[in-house]
């Protein structure tokens, strides 16, 4: 198809033109994953820009998650990375629902433990009380996405040691049998490589960078709901926010 031309005169810059009409195109599904995009020089051409204009916009789209260039293959459309709203206190299963993508879950660790070490202080129990531990990869559309280990104190639930989580999402459970609401969590976020397990388990390349986050999540009555740590991969996700002022 014929590229629309470009407002010459306007203030918004050409590479930026170009960039939004790409990603329009691949949002449009005109333009699929795995599918090349046109070279700096073919876009160059085509728009009547010079290859800096092309090149800045073709690099904005690899930064921004949309792209990848391979040597040989050129740039090629690739998934976006999912943008995760961390003020939003919502589970993995409902966070990809609501993104039209199909949840799913490995189980690989349903325990009973006893709390020890940080977790009695952080889950205001006592020491040496139930605590379910979880360790989950969680997949979207067949992808795994994260590893997430959780610690949820018994006490508080009991019989949620009972439930499949192979299949259950803990947050519905929890809102469903237990009438939990969550009100808060302390969060802390942190980039690291992945182990030699978390490269096999998730397929990604031994070292990939990793985006963890960890939580302590309360109810509304302020008793804790879970620790937490989620472990997704760098380049399948990553964080947004919105920062309101400090008065
Ligand atoms: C989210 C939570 C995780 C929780 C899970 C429940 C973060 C960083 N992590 O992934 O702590 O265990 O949701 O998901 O938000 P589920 O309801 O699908 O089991």
């Amino acid at each position: 198809s014929h590229p629309l031309p470009l407002d010459k005169d306007g203030f918004i810059p050409l590479y930026y033109q170009i960039q939004q009409a790409l990603i329009e195109k691949i949002q449009a599904g005109e333009l699929l994953v795995g599918d090349c995009l046109p070279s700096e020089y073919e876009l160059a051409r085509s728009y009547q820009v010079s290859r800096m204009t092309a090149r800045q916009a073709l690099h904005n789209l690899k930064s921004r998650g949309y792209a990848l260039s391979q040597k040989g293959r050129g740039t090629y459309v690739t998934r976006p990375k999912l943008e995760k709203n961390i003020m939003h206190l919502r589970g993995f299963t409902e966070d990809m629902k609501r993104r039209g993508m199909m949840p799913s879950s490995r189980l690989l660790e349903q325990n009973i433990l006893l709390a020890t070490g940080a977790l009695p202080e952080q889950l205001r129990v006592e020491e040496g009380s139930a605590i379910l531990q979880l360790r989950r990869l969680r997949i979207a559309d067949g992808t795994p996405m994260a590893l997430e280990d959780s610690h949820i104190p018994l006490q508080h639930y009991p019989g949620l040691e009972r439930t499949d989580f192979s299949s259950e999402s803990l947050y519905k459970v929890l809102r469903d049998k237990y009438g939990v609401r969550a009100a808060w969590a302390d969060e802390v976020l942190e980039a690291s490589p992945a182990t030699r397990e978390e490269s096999e388990l998730l397929s990604i390349p031994k070292n990939a960078i990793m985006l963890s986050i960890s939580r302590v999540i309360m109810t509304t009555a302020e008793i804790p709901i879970e620790v937490a740590c989620s472990r997704y991969c760098g380049n399948r996700y990553r964080a947004s926010i919105r920062v309101p002022t400090t008065t």
